[in-house]
Parts: C-alpha cells; structure tokens; sequence
C-alpha cells in the first residue's frame, strides 16, 4: 500500500509541475502579448498626434498666405516663403511642426549640401509641364536628363499631344491611335496634367528621365517661372549657363549674401534679369528665346506647403509629413489643389 502511496504523490507532483509550467508559459505569453499591444498604442498615439502636429503647420501656413497681400511680385523675403519664427520647429501642444522646402537643388549632394527656407514654397519657381510650349520642354529634357535632342523633340511633342484637347498629331508625337495600340492600351487624356507622375503614360518617357526632372516641374501655376524663386537647376534647364544661373542666385541675395532676408534684391519685371549680372550671347539669346514665349515671370498664387509634425521623447522621435499645394484667391480662401500624406 505504502508503495501505492508513494507512487501516487509522485505523479500528483509531475503534474502539479506540468500545470505550473504551462501556466508560467501562458503568463509569459500573455504578458509579452500585453507589452506589444503597448508598444503599439504608444506608437499609434504618437504617429496620430505628429499628423495634428503637421496638420498644424498646414493650417497656419495657409492662414498667412490668405492673410499674405499680394504686392504682384513673390520673392524668398516674403513672409509666407521665408519666417523662421513661424515655421522653424513651432512648439505646438506636446510636440513641434516645421514648414520648409530646399533651395539651391544644384548643391545637393554637394559639400555645401542643401539650405532649407521655412515657409512655403513657391510652386512657380518650377517649370509647368500643362504650360511650356515644346521648345522649353526640350531644354529641360535635354539639359537636366540628359536626353538626346531628338529624343527631347519627340517626347515635347508627345507631352504637347498629350495635353491638348485635339487629336491632331504633332510631328513624333502622339495621340489616341499610338496609346490604344500598345500591348495594355489606354486613352490619350486630351487635357491637363493632373499629377507630374501622369508623364509616365507618356510616349518616349521613362522613370530615369523623369526621376531626374521630377523635382523642378509642377502641374500648376500661370505657366511662368517666376525669377524671383527659381533654383539653380531650373535655370539650367531654362537653358542659362551656370555662371549667369549664380550671378542671379547671389544677385537676389542681397548684401548679406542671404536669401530670404531684408536687404534681398527683388526682380520687379521678367527683363529685369538682365541686372543680375553681364550676360554671355548665349544667355542673352535664352532671356530673348524665354520672353518671347512669355516664360518669364515675377509673381506667383500657388504654393507648396511641406509640413512635418514630430514628438521628440528621450531618444525616439516619430513624425509625419503632409504636403499640400493651395492656390491663394484674392478676398476668398485658399483653394486646396493637392493633399498627400505619409
Ligand atoms: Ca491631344
Ligand atoms: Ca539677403
């Protein structure tokens, strides 16, 4: 009986040990689950709160550019393009937001690297695709991607086609006949641009091309680029050699040598360009080519706002970034044109 007994409590204590043991695992488990869930509402929290934060800075710049009087000339000095007070790393409840945009793109990668303006940026110091005639799309092409000049022709061509209402074919270019015939046809829009990304669905186009002009085209705006705000690299691509293209950076400066600032120098007129600096014949003849096709311009009515709300917390920062191009309206409010989120 004894030994009975004895085996008995033997097996009462492997299984009490078993119990134990899968009730520890289950406890582990359930504590690791509890911890992740955690984890992740706290990341939620603060990813949810960095987009009010950036949707801060969004409300704000807009309010300054409704508030912002239209003089007929937009320059870096303007309150909306450049106000670090307003748009620097604002506190804002438990966190900050910045409003802020690259100039001087040709830097980039550069030592020098790239300077950021708070505010937002002036949509018109790009080249706008819905409006450049095919000569201006071909020195783009050809002077920031690199394209051959036949292969600039047929793709200004083709972009010309591709946004204008008819169906005439322009020489190499392309209409509806050319797109429905490829192996997944689809239809030539006949209009307006409505995202840079469209150029995609055009003949000749390809993503190295586009990769590299994406960051000084727009869809928007009056078709002029205003001299005020174009980079560097748009000027090229305007066809200016880089000496001209510096003499006019440095010249709007100003004495501190600043954009942005005060003492900066403001082009009232397109032909004032030419007091930047002494132009070479072929830079002559690009001011000659640019206004003749009324490509020149001083003022602008739509902007880009890049906001980024951001929490900082020991070391962990979490952010989210909205951008958001408004056109201003006189004595109305901002028309939103475009919202993209992270
Ligand atoms: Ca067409
Ligand atoms: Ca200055």
């Amino acid at each position: 009986m004894n030994r009975i007994g004895k085996n008995k409590d033997g097996s009462v204590l492997i299984l009490t040990v078993w119990v134990l043991c899968y009730l520890s695992i289950l406890a582990v488990g359930a504590g690791n689950m509890a911890f992740s869930r955690l984890l992740f509402a706290k990341y939620a929290k603060n990813r949810l709160v960095s987009y009010y934060l950036a949707k801060a800075g969004i409300e704000k710049a807009i309010i300054m550019i409704e508030a912002d009087e239209d003089k007929g000339v937009v320059s870096f000095n303007i309150p909306i393009l450049s106000n670090e007070d307003a748009f620097m790393e604002y506190p804002c409840d438990t966190g900050f937001f910045s409003v802020c945009y690259a100039v001087s793109l040709e830097d980039e990668g550069s030592e020098g690297g790239k300077r950021f303006l708070y505010g937002a940026e002036d949509e018109s110091s790009r080249i706008n695709i819905n409006k450049a005639p095919s000569g201006v799309l071909q020195k783009l092409l050809v002077n920031t991607a690199d394209a051959r000049p036949e292969e600039a022709y047929e793709i200004a061509n083709s972009i010309i086609d591709w946004r204008d209402k008819d169906s005439n074919l322009s020489d190499m270019g392309a209409e509806e006949q050319y797109y429905s015939e490829l192996d997944i046809p689809y239809h030539c829009k006949n209009s307006d641009f409505e995202v840079p990304e469209e150029l995609m669905l055009v003949k000749g186009m390809n993503a190295d091309i586009f990769s590299r002009i994406s960051d000084i085209i727009t869809v928007y705006g009056n078709g002029k680029v205003n001299i005020n705000t174009a980079g560097k690299k748009t000027m090229l691509a305007l066809g200016f050699s880089p000496e001209f293209a510096d003499d006019v950076e440095e010249y709007r400066k100003g004495g501190d040598g600043v954009a942005g600032t005060d003492d900066d120098m403001v082009f009232m007129s397109p032909s004032e360009i030419r007091k930047a600096g002494l132009l070479s014949r072929a830079d002559s003849d690009a001011v000659n080519f640019l206004s003749s096709d009324n490509i020149l311009g001083v003022d602008s009515d739509v902007f880009r706002i890049n906001s980024t709300g951001f929490i900082l917390k020991g070391d962990e920062r979490y952010s989210r970034r909205i951008i958001c191009f408004v056109q201003r309206k006189k004595g109305d409010i901002p028309l939103i044109l475009r919202w993209i989120e992270d």
